[in-house]
């Protein structure tokens, strides 16, 4: 029987009692988005601070997106790639063109992104810097999030992420973020082919480096033959007030990375970009996935790409992250013990006060109509769609600052 919901309690119930449990989401059961806002089964609206975690930068369903995805559902969706389709070529070039490389390699999900990046250095490694077989090392960074496959598992310094699902696949060096000294003496390992980063570190709270950060980093692996590979699945598509994070510090990664708000959230798109030298160390039948590329994914995030250029996103959400960093900053609460971030991904941490933590911050939020979500325990992340108007910034910033008041 297929269940009619008509309120957020019955859907709560259901999930629990039917899905997995590898979740613990908030209490608030939506149904419907519009830009920047949410509503949930009982109609009570709210804004979005998560954005899918960065995948809507869009906005929530937005018209030419969706326009986009309507009418190409309607003409043809999948093929797989045994054959050519007449939509990949015209994203592969639009999508090159946009950031610099000279090949594309389309996905679905963020991790089989990173999967892909990983399997290129790999190659790379063996065929072009001449690696001995099978002792290739990517260098990765303490805290690092880049997905949930058993691999990028195997890269965590998270227990949550790895611990129980041992064992792990070889051939990666961790070292701590943002600390050049410790890359460097990493890099003297001869078989290393590639150091895999954030430009800021999303699951780690939002996480900024120090500036300049990535260009030494990028120079570091220039010097001993190593490719820097951008993970900006989470950082990318705007959200940071540049196109890319990387683009704050003129760096051109290898290989980059890109998931998410590639497709506005409409739909899994992941791309790994790189020049020939790298992307050609592929032969066919060595990689690939039954959806990546398929028609419906490259007119979604053509739309996508360029509802970004056309509606300024990058300049908005740098113009628009400065004032939500100086109002935060403004809060009088102890509990607002950091604000921190670049553009419109920002956190603040939470100083604990009578018990209470962000956890119940956030509850108190949704009770206002502001939606965030606290990552480890003390930090709240605060990303909304990027086609925030500035009053309704300023009108979610006043709920926000309502909300840290409360605990006063
Ligand atoms: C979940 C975090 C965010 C990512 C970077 C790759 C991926 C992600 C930099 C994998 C995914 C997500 C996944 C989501 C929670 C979320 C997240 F809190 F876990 F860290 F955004 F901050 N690289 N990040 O951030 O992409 O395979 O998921 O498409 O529920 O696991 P994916």
């Amino acid at each position: 029987m297929i269940e009619k919901i008509t309120s957020s309690k019955q859907a709560i119930e259901l999930e629990n009692r039917y899905g997995a449990h590898n979740y613990h989401p908030l209490d608030v059961v939506l149904a419907r988005g519009k830009g920047p806002f949410l509503w949930d089964v009982e109609s009570k609206k709210y804004f979005d601070f998560l954005s899918a975690y960065s995948a809507v930068n869009q906005g929530h369903c937005h018209p030419k997106i969706i326009q986009a995805m309507t009418e190409q559902a309607q003409t043809l969706t999948l093929t797989s790639r045994a054959f050519y389709n007449d939509k990949l070529g015209v994203f592969q070039k639009y999508v090159t063109e946009l950031f610099g490389y000279d090949k594309a390699l389309m996905m679905n999900s963020g991790a089989e992104g990173v999967e892909t990046a990983l399997k290129l250095c790999r190659k790379w490694g063996y065929l072009k810097k001449g690696l001995p077989e099978n002792q290739a090392k990517i260098i990765v960074c303490d805290g690092n999030f880049h997905g949930r496959t058993i691999t990028i598992a195997s890269m965590s310094t998270d227990p949550s992420a790895y611990a129980g699902f041992g064992p792990y696949t070889p051939g990666f060096i961790k070292i701590p973020y943002n600390n050049i000294p410790a890359l460097e003496k990493a890099l003297e390992d001869p078989n290393v082919a590639g150091f895999l980063v954030e430009p800021i570190q999303g699951e780690a709270g939002v996480y900024v480096p120090e500036d300049g950060y990535l260009k030494k980093a990028y120079e570091a692996c220039k010097a001993k033959n190593v490719l820097f590979i951008a993970d900006e699945i989470q950082t990318g598509i705007a959200r940071t007030g540049k196109m890319l994070a990387c683009d704050h510090e003129n760096v051109h990664a290898d290989i980059l990375i890109l998931g998410k708000a590639i497709s506005g959230g409409a739909m899994p798109v992941s791309v790994a970009l790189a020049n020939d030298d790298i992307m050609l160390c592929i032969k066919p039948g060595e990689h690939g996935s039954t959806f990546g590329g398929n028609p419906l994914a490259c007119q979604v995030a053509l739309a996508a790409l360029e509802v970004v250029r056309e509606e300024n996103l990058m300049e908005k959400a740098a113009y628009l992250g400065e004032i939500f960093r100086a109002e935060m900053k403004k809060v009088e609460s102890e509990m607002v013990s950091l604000v921190r971030g670049k553009g419109l991904l920002n956190a603040i941490v939470i100083q604990p006060k009578n018990g209470k933590e962000a956890w119940d911050v956030c509850v108190k939020m949704k009770e206002l109509g502001v939606l965030a979500k606290p990552t480890h325990q003390h930090i709240i992340r605060f990303a909304p769609p990027l086609v925030i108007t500035e009053e309704e910034l300023r009108t979610a910033i006043a709920l926000i600052k309502e909300a840290i008041l409360s605990f006063n």
